[in-house]
């Protein structure tokens, strides 16, 4: 319904540009930075469980319908034989960040070297394990953005900086 229709202002609903994808939904308690990252600059997401095995043809018609829906880039993110990334490079031109999740035996050496090593032409740009990688994730996914967004950009470069600062604090604050 039109906002005219209701005689109200209601707030247009941001076009998620992000789209932040876990194998499972186990995957989420990290992924979760990834999405906090991405509120903090204000960039719109939407979290999907999708996986390259338990869910190959419902991912592949969300990869396949992802740049229609005005998405720029996905972050994938599986732990295990964790292929989701490079499932997902391999059936879109976005560009495709992976997180690789720690679990099981391995503690999320199996899931980075299953995301690292794709054949050349599909690249996924692998950007860690856990939380860390989360986060970094989806400030890189804010700084692809940010190269067309100078509000993003000019965000960016004030996280640096705050950042620097808070570390030169805590340099200080030694005994
Ligand atoms: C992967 O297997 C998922 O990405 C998850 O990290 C792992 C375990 O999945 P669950 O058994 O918890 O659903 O596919």
């Amino acid at each position: 319904m039109s906002q005219e229709g209701r005689g109200e202002v209601v707030a247009p609903i941001a076009q998620p540009r992000v789209a932040i994808l876990v194998g499972s939904s186990s995957d989420w308690g990290v992924m979760v930075e990834a999405a906090k990252t991405l509120k903090e600059f204000g960039v719109a997401y939407e979290a999907r469980v999708l996986s390259a095995h338990r869910t190959p043809e419902a991912l592949r018609d969300y990869v396949l319908g992802a740049r229609d829906r005005g998405l720029k880039l996905l972050i994938a993110a599986a732990g295990g034989a964790a292929h989701l990334p490079g499932v997902v490079a391999a059936q879109t031109v976005l560009p495709v960040l992976g997180v690789a999740i720690e679990s099981g035996a391995f503690r999320g050496v199996d899931a980075l070297l299953a995301m690292v090593p794709m054949p050349a032409g599909v690249p996924v740009g692998c950007v860690g394990v856990g939380r860390a990688g989360a986060r970094n994730a989806a400030l890189l996914a804010v700084a692809i953005l940010g190269v067309e967004d100078p509000k993003l950009w000019e965000a960016l470069e004030i996280f640096r900086k705050e950042q620097s600062k808070r570390v030169l604090g805590q340099d200080l604050e030694l005994p």
